[in-house]
């Protein structure tokens, strides 16, 4: 019998930015993205998402291809100035055209659409105009695009999420400077942060005012930090570091409030968060449905008495990333027994089951989906084959980890691989990829299943028994 409950949702993920192209197609504004990806030396060789996989154009192939993949779901994000190319005001009609029709098509195949309304793509226009997330200006701006959205697909769209992983475009847009817009400033950055939270409250909000028919939640990182030994050092840093990864980031959307301490700290150190009259209740008053999980890696955690900032391996060259460290407060150190991918993550799915433990321990039984998981890789071809035998092996021993954290109780309703198809990696290109399907950038960007295509048809035929 399958270890998966019979509505269980199978599917797979993607991101505007990273699968569209079309940047300046039938009246869309430029984002930060398509911005900061011209600025020389930001992204590996140069790479942009100009035309990334052509999705734009080639949706409805594209669409085929998760049907016959036995997708249930998909889930992908709205690029926010495809629909409003200055941050608000005019609708750019044709934008609003392209997502109503990819919806359309993914329910003419059965595919049930999870909708995520921020992966990162910020209206320039808004950065240009009051810099973005780091003004208070940006909650009504970001409400009023969520409610456009609501309006024009909540008809046929009952699962929405409001963020991606803020950790990821806060903290490398503000604190440690590779993402756009490349700040090291950690008083604007906790600042921008909190105008997340209120974002995400307001746009909650206004779901429930305008009575949509489905689930909205929030997605973040779940990466589990363990001490890289026993002493009350590396433990303490360890706890610091859980703090700032878990609880800052999930403790407003799901509690309504900040993690006291670190407030204190925070405010103590920087005097921000600054709340304004009405932040408290509308934080406490628009607790969202459900949660989801982006989980690719553990991190070990260390004291830190040397190291501030951030190297990645941004190049798949194994063990030329140096981690993160914030001076006097941890760092991030390589587990010696660990196994490794040849971007530096490490491989660790036990890790995944415990920190959904983590997180139900924390914040109660609470509805989760699993919104990304997947092996970034150069996969090997052979006599044109593409033979991504790691990844099925990453995926099945992450699909069982899930299953043991169902088994203990957690209520996890669905698993969206990352990604449905190879596209850009912000950073690194389209040489770390991690589909079900190759795009063949040498030859007019056609599609080509790979092995693991065959292997998940055949995990979602069987619900999960299969593997
Ligand atoms: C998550 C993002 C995705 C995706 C993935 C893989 O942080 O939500 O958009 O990119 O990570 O990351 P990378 O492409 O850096 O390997």
């Amino acid at each position: 019998m399958s270890q998966f409950p019979k509505d269980f949702l199978w599917g797979a993920a993607t991101a505007s930015y990273q699968v569209e192209g079309g940047h300046d197609a039938e009246g869309k504004g430029l984002s930060n993205w398509d911005v900061f990806s011209h600025l020389p030396g930001t992204t590996y060789q140069g790479t942009n998402g100009d035309v990334a996989v052509d999705h734009y154009h080639r949706f409805k192939e594209d669409v085929a291809l998760m049907a016959e993949l036995g997708m249930q779901t998909y889930r992908f994000s709205i690029s926010w100035p495809r629909l409003l190319p200055q941050g608000t005001g005019k609708v750019n009609e044709a934008g609003v055209k392209f997502y109503s029709d990819l919806i359309d098509e993914l329910l003419k195949h059965n595919i049930r659409p999870m909708i995520t309304l921020y992966h990162w793509d910020l209206p320039q226009a808004l950065q240009d105009k009051f810099g973005g997330w780091a003004s208070r200006e940006i909650v009504d701006a970001f409400d009023g695009y969520a409610r456009l959205c609501y309006e024009r697909f909540g008809d046929r769209v009952d699962l929405w999420s409001t963020f991606n992983e803020t950790i990821v475009f806060i903290g490398m847009g503000y604190f440690t400077g590779q993402h756009p817009p490349k700040l090291n400033d950690p008083k604007v950055g906790i600042q921008a942060c909190h105008h997340v939270f209120l974002a995400n409250a307001r746009a909650v909000k206004s779901f429930r005012e305008m009575k949509i028919n489905g689930q909205i939640g929030f997605v973040n990182v779940l990466q589990p930090n363990d001490p890289i030994s026993d002493s009350l050092e590396d433990r303490r840093a360890c706890e610091f570091a859980e703090g700032i990864f878990t609880h800052w980031l999930y403790d407003p959307v799901l509690k309504g409030e900040y993690p006291a301490e670190l407030l204190a700290m925070a405010q103590q150190a920087f005097g921000v968060p600054e709340f304004h009259p009405g932040d408290e209740q509308l934080l406490k008053e628009n607790i969202v449905d459900f949660i989801g999980l982006n989980y690719y890696k553990r991190e070990m955690i260390a004291h830190n008495d040397d190291i501030n900032g951030f190297e990645m391996n941004n190049s798949g060259q194994k063990g030329s990333g140096r981690g993160l460290g914030f001076k006097g407060l941890f760092k991030t150190v390589r587990n010696p027994n660990g196994v490794y991918t040849d971007w530096d993550w490490e491989v660790y799915p036990q890790g995944l089951t415990d920190a959904i433990g983590r997180i139900t321990h924390r914040y109660g039984n609470i509805p989760i989906y699993i919104t990304e998981n997947g092996l970034g890789a150069k996969d090997p071809i052979v006599n044109g084959e593409v033979l991504d035998q790691p990844r099925i092996d990453y995926l099945r021993d992450h699909i069982k980890a899930t299953a043991d954290a169902i088994a203990q109780g957690a209520d996890v309703r669905g698993y969206y691989p990352w990604s449905f198809i190879d596209l850009l990696s912000w950073l690194n290109g389209y040489q770390k990829q991690y589909g079900f399907v190759y795009v063949d950038h040498e030859n007019n960007l056609a599609r080509k299943k790979k092995l693991s295509f065959d292997w998940y048809r055949k995990v979602i035929e069987s619900n999960g028994e299969t593997l």
